[in-house]
């Protein structure tokens, strides 16, 4: 797998993101609209735990799968392991990065960094990717730091880094190509595919942008 191209459109998304449908649809919809990448983020109202939790992770494993789509679990490591997840994705509060990669092997391991300095620092401790956000105004998570923009992976970049990075927070088809022309090599979505009312159409549309961009593959 090539982790850059591979991580052009990476939906993230749990149950509380799909406003009562059913996880597995939206998943199937975003994927079937191109979809390249995607994060178990099982969190806030009513989301699942336990074996409930469980039983959801592999439906939705079996789903990215079945169509080569790499599947990682959001923070849960115990998770990841127990269902044998293609990689992990934590952020600056989830536990030292050095004891995530000692647990999980060669998973790929994705680290949320929102400077120059957290994504030198996460790169060093061996991510694999890092998120960079929030890009934009978001709603979906209310624990976010400063919006400071698609100007912190210009940053990432002038500095020199060449690792794999996806902006995440806020990204529309609409402003997506501000966070690919600032040098990142994807967008990561949650309320942009599950909350809307086709997930199938939105995932086209960001993959129109996308590819407009980056015109290499699909
Ligand atoms: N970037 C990415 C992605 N995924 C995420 N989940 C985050 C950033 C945010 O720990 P974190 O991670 O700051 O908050 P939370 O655990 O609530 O998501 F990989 F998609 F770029
Ligand atoms: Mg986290």
């Amino acid at each position: 797998m090539n982790l850059k191209e591979a991580l052009r459109l990476y939906f993230v998304m749990g149950s509380a993101n799909c406003n009562g449908r059913d996880p597995r649809n939206v998943l199937k919809e975003a994927i079937d609209g191109g979809v390249t990448f995607f994060q178990f983020r099982e969190k806030g109202n009513g989301c699942l735990a336990g074996d409930a939790k469980r039983e959801l992770a592999l439906d939705l494993k079996a789903i990215c799968h079945a169509s080569g789509v790499p599947f990682i679990v959001n923070d849960d490591v115990e998770l990841a392991l127990d269902v044998d997840a293609d990689g992990v994705h934590i952020g600056q509060e989830d536990g030292s990065v050095e004891e995530v990669r000692r647990l999980i092997g060669d998973k790929l391991l994705g680290v949320s960094t929102h400077n120059v300095e957290e994504a030198e620092a996460a790169v060093r401790a061996g991510a694999d990717y890092i998120g960079v956000g929030p890009m934009f105004m978001t709603k979906t998570k209310d624990d976010i730091e400063e919006v400071r923009g698609p100007v912190v992976i210009q940053s990432i970049r002038e500095a020199g880094h060449e690792v794999p990075l996806v902006g995440i927070g806020g990204i529309q088809a609409s402003n997506a190509h501000e966070v690919m022309e600032a040098g990142a090599d994807g967008v990561a979505v949650i309320s942009g595919i599950s909350g809307a009312e086709s997930p199938l159409d939105a995932a086209k549309q960001f993959c129109v942008v996308l590819n407009k961009l980056v015109p290499n593959i699909q």
